[in-house]
């Protein structure tokens, strides 16, 4: 245990509530690993894999209604509504604790309460957070166990007396009824209550890492966001770092872990993966901003990830590695759609149920095996692409920042903002069709700022107002671009190849930084011009290259009336500089004369 007092303190209260049987304090060791495991396996929770073939993996269902983000049951619970905005649920803290205490009310009886401190970022760096867990599910453990720095060294952070986040779960009875997410930012406090899913369970993630640690960012001048940051060396052996945001399921984890396509790789291009989800960043005292991955694990999708989309990935999860909702084989290995071939002709799916490829259901649809969110739990170290620097406490230089969606016929390919502040309005517009990570219409458009609205735990009209004022805290801002892999013809096509190919996109990325590259200034930004994307070895004809990088006015146009809709709920605490990019956008859209 530890000897932090308000460690101690919390624990004994929080014991009163929940009652469980027993306390662990996690020690983060090998053999406390294998206990976990060896009970998890006796009481159903995980189910351990081939081992010669995936040692050191399990696998492990949730329940049938927990199987991703459940939004509308995520509350920020300030003192003041406004304070968590039109972006949030809200719940006042007392309401908060009063509600969801009801729930935790003896809901760990007959179980262990887990006591696991963490760290999110390399202990004891300045970027780092101290969270200590509590929680009575083992997958928990032994996921936060990847995910995150746990165990002694935390320990000892704790024992100096450092702060920490609070952060209180329990899987109560899995009844979605009884579920609630809720972050008390005010008290540096998580409560979750009713689920196991990973993104809703294991509290470092999304709960610290993003909105909890938005708020502190923001009062404490730094950034917390939902962003992957790679490395990209270039031939002659420098390597400039990326941070890059996508909505959930939008590729964040393929673009990290990218192998440069053969045309560009006899150029000596080699991509250094450093985070595939979250980016913490601080101005550094040269003026730029700089970011470290709080993360030490993969919380991916399963789904899609082959040896020809990601095979980093592949490598990745081939040990220590627990799987969520996939297919179980019956040689005890594991496979998903859109995975390695071949397709298994029998195995379980997600809900525990005898699965056969080509199966309907009633409806006359295809029966998934794996759930369309299933997911991976990985060590970063696995992957053949980790960067030396994951574990440096003061983090990687960031030379640009990318924004993204998933959009089949608005944004073009890639386009460069003109400057800071019309780049957090290019984050400020993004928009995305949804995906499986959240609960909600597949396909809908949904605006999703910076790929931050499911997470800022604050009034997004007071984080763009925070984004404005970190830029001019540094003397040498990222340039911010923007870039959409998903664009599709007239027959609903992708236009693009993306994975390994996006690397062409990335480059000219990089020479803008460098003022290398040509550019074509348009109503909403620079696009390439013609040519200035290196295509050696993609075929893409002249038509489909124009349609890429097409802007067209009429769209645009259509879209601000979305966009303004969206920043209207934010009334007079949005900031003034983001209506006057979009004045000036809907000017320069205008004057095209269309
Ligand atoms: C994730 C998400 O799991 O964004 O990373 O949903
Ligand atoms: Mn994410």
């Amino acid at each position: 245990m530890t000897t932090n007092k308000q460690v101690l303190e919390w624990i004994e209260e929080m014991k009163g509530l929940c009652k469980p049987d027993s306390i662990h304090w996690c020690d983060g060791s090998i053999e406390e690993k294998g206990r976990l495991e060896q009970e998890a396996i006796s009481k159903g929770e995980l189910v351990e894999l081939n081992q010669e073939k995936l040692p050191g993996c399990f696998y492990h269902r949730t329940a049938i209604n927990d199987v991703a983000r459940t939004e509308h049951l995520t509350f920020i619970c300030t003192t003041n509504k406004d304070d968590a905005g039109p972006n949030n649920n809200w719940m006042s803290p007392e309401d908060g604790y009063k509600k969801a205490g009801e729930i935790f009310s003896g809901s760990m009886k007959g179980r262990t309460m887990y006591a696991l401190p963490f760290s999110m970022g390399p202990v004891g760096s300045p970027f780092s957070k101290i969270g200590v867990q509590l929680t009575d599910s083992r997958y928990v453990v032994l996921s936060m166990r990847i995910m995150t720095r746990m165990g002694k060294t935390v320990t000892a952070e704790l024992d100096k007396g450092t702060d920490f986040t609070r952060c209180l779960h329990s899987i109560a009875d899995l009844n979605a009824d009884r579920r609630l997410i809720l972050h008390f930012p005010q008290d540096n406090t998580i409560w979750s209550v009713g689920s196991g899913y990973g993104g809703n369970a294991l509290l470092g993630k999304k709960c610290l890492s993003l909105r909890l640690a938005s708020y502190l960012a923001k009062n404490e001048g730094w950034m917390a966001e939902h962003m992957l940051i790679m490395g990209v060396e270039r031939p002659n052996g420098f390597v400039d770092y990326i941070a890059a945001a996508f909505p959930s399921a939008c590729g964040k984890t393929n673009m990290a872990m990218l192998i440069p396509p053969n045309g560009l790789r006899h150029k000596g291009y080699r991509i250094w993966t450093i985070g595939d989800d979250i980016a913490w960043m601080r101005v550094d005292s040269d003026g730029t901003l700089w970011a470290v991955n709080p993360e030490n694990g993969y919380f991916g999708v399963a789904p899609g990830i082959n040896s020809k989309t990601n095979p980093n990935a592949v490598a990745t999860v081939k040990r220590g590695t627990i799987y969520t909702n996939v297919v179980l084989k019956p040689n005890k290995t594991v496979w998903w759609e859109g995975g390695d071939g071949p397709i298994p002709n029998k195995g379980i799916d997600w809900q525990g149920k005898q699965w056969k490829p080509g199966m309907l259901d009633t409806d006359g649809n295809y029966i998934n095996g794996a759930h369309p969110n299933s997911r991976f739990t990985a060590p970063v170290i696995n992957c053949p692409s980790i960067s030396h620097r994951i574990e440096q406490h003061h983090g990687v230089p960031i030379s640009a920042i990318i924004f993204g969606g998933r959009r089949a016929h608005l944004a073009p390919l890639v386009y460069e903002s003109f400057n800071w502040q019309h780049g957090v309005f290019v984050g400020a517009i993004m928009s995305s069709e949804m995906t499986a990570a959240q609960q909600g219409t597949m396909g809908k458009v949904r605006r999703d700022p910076m790929a931050m609205l499911p997470f800022c735990g604050y009034n997004m009209a007071d984080y763009f107002g925070h984004w404005l004022k970190m830029g001019k805290a540094m003397t040498k801002p990222p340039l911010i671009f923007n870039v959409n892999w998903f664009r599709t013809d007239e027959n609903n096509s992708f236009l693009w190849p993306g994975f390994r190919e996006n690397l062409r996109v990335l480059e000219w990325i990089i020479d803008r930084c460098y003022d290398k590259a040509e550019a074509v200034k348009t109503p909403i930004g620079f696009v390439p011009a013609t040519e200035s994307i290196d295509m050696t070895g993609l075929n893409i004809d002249a038509k489909a290259m124009k349609q890429l990088l097409d802007v067209n006015p009429n769209d645009w146009l259509d879209e601000l009336k979305g966009i303004s809709e969206f920043f209207c709920q934010f009334g007079d605490r949005l900031p003034e500089e983001i209506w006057d990019e979009y004045t000036a956008l809907e000017g320069r859209l205008q004057a095209t004369g269309v």
